[in-house]
């Protein structure tokens, strides 16, 4: 993309209504634009982002064998009224009536509507186990919407359900989940850690939130800091095997995680005391194990091998995509701006021109460009007509992890600048080389 023809409404001011930095980054780098309290557009550079993540996020779902689908974001007030969730969610709830006077609401989540389907399409154990998501839109009408995507009314989730015959079956589904969490959110650049917590509103006792740690997240955490030297890394793993994904589970909650929400004080004891942690954390996820709850309510049952017709064991799992832009930002920026980890970038790399109109340069700047596509590389051309100083804080606001600077003075010996933004560190080399060393830390990139 050349950044002439682009559409990247940046600001210089600061947003006053921006009480922390990934919001104001998000407003300022041009990425979003409030709709109306909690409601956000999504300008070309946020939704670029945005579907990075949930790129990742399918992938990593598909590679655990789960199935996506896409469910509408308005649905019938009768399917909550089975489950009763119609009365008990509250004021929360986006309540509509359609012309026909019935009535709507805009799904905050989609445990009834996925029962619905499950129990009029699959009647035998054979069909199981079954894990079906989709990422979509949905709508907490939240007392207090604030710090941007991160506590949006309308925002992106990825939720995923899964349907087992039995409760071990349906444990090796939440495990699985468990696995897969933790790689979507390392390709990201982010270490998410799994903590016991409240199932709130979708219900059951038996249930991790993962959090990101940040002083600005809106979860008080307790944790044994031990936690945090663990990762997943690029370790193989099988997902159908219970044992592998069960030893995955324990190796990363039986150390003291915990949310205020279940917070015990003796546990917390236990931790030897230099490792004792209280901090701040952004829930990116949560899994959940509700067992019958709602497959009792609304009569989602199967036969099982010995022919009785029993309720299927459920869980619901859940991703805040748009979160995550928040949550990466608040993770990894300076005070210049956004620093994307490679994952989740929107561009590859930027080139600035210092001297846009310079034959030479210019013709430096179109090769790298061209070069850099050719591999399947995106990179963002500043071709604008600015000072270098202002085109480098515009590429230090956005974030992106490389930047090739192309002047009439560096053409002289042959060599462009790479920059990297997280250390700021330059190297000089000639074109094709920084053409080629990008290459190579992309193709590491999943
Ligand atoms: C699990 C999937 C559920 O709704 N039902 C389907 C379960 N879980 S949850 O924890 O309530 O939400 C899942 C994730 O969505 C993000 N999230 C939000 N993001 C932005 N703004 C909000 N108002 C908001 N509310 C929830 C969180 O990341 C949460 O973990």
């Amino acid at each position: 993309m050349r950044l002439s023809r682009y559409f990247l409404p940046v600001l210089k001011e600061n947003p006053s209504e921006a009480q922390i930095v990934s919001h104001r980054l998000m407003l300022r780098a041009g990425m979003i634009k409030q709709a109306s309290a909690g409601i956000y557009s999504w300008l070309p550079l946020g939704f670029k982002v945005l579907r990075k993540i949930e790129n990742i996020v399918h992938e990593e779902q598909q590679r655990a064998g789960h199935i996506p689908m896409l469910m509408p974001t308005l649905q019938s007030a009768d399917l909550w009224r089975e489950s009763g969730r119609y009365d008990d969610y509250g004021e929360e709830m986006l309540r509509i009536k359609d012309r026909h006077g019935r009535d709507m609401l805009y799904g905050p989540t989609n445990e009834e509507l996925i029962t619905d389907i499950f129990r009029s399409h699959v009647g035998s154990y054979k069909d199981l186990p079954l894990t079906l998501y989709h990422i979509q839109w949905k709508f907490r009408d939240e007392i207090r919407p604030r710090f941007g995507v991160m506590r949006g009314r309308e925002f992106f989730m990825k939720d995923g359900y899964n349907f087992d015959l039995t409760k071990e079956d349906a444990l090796h589904a939440y495990n699985r989940h468990l696995v897969s969490y933790l790689r979507t959110y390392e390709r990201m650049g982010l270490q998410a850690i799994p903590m016991r917590a409240d199932g709130g509103p979708i219900g059951g006792d038996y249930t991790h939130e993962f959090l990101v740690l940040a002083e600005t997240g809106e979860s008080e955490v307790f944790y044994d800091s031990a936690v945090t030297d663990l990762t997943f890394g690029d370790r193989a793993i099988d997902y159908d095997s219970v044992d592998q994904c069960a030893a995955v589970l324990e190796e990363f909650t039986s150390k003291y995680a915990r949310t205020d929400e279940t917070h015990d004080e003796a546990l917390f004891a236990e931790v030897p005391e230099a490792r004792q942690r209280t901090a701040r954390g952004i829930e990116v996820g949560q899994i959940f194990y509700f067992g019958t709850k709602y497959s009792e309510a609304m009569g989602a049952k199967v036969q099982g091998p010995d022919g009785k017709t029993v309720p299927v064991h459920m869980g619901s799992h859940g991703i805040g995509v748009s979160r995550l832009l928040g949550a990466i930002i608040e993770a990894s920026h300076d005070d210049k701006g956004i620093i994307w980890p490679e994952g989740v970038t929107p561009f590859h790399a930027g080139i600035v021109n210092l001297k846009q109109g310079d034959e030479e340069a210019d013709a430096a700047c179109e090769a790298l460009y061209a070069s850099l596509k050719a591999l399947g590389l995106d990179p963002l051309y500043d071709d604008r007509n600015e000072r270098a100083g202002g085109k480098f804080a515009t590429m230090d606001l956005l974030g992106l992890p490389w930047r090739i600077t192309v002047g009439p003075r560096g053409l002289k010996n042959g060599v462009v600048e790479l920059t990297s933004r997280r250390t700021g560190e330059s190297e000089e080399m000639p074109p094709e080389a920084a053409v080629e060393k990008i290459a190579q830390i992309y193709a590491g990139i999943a």
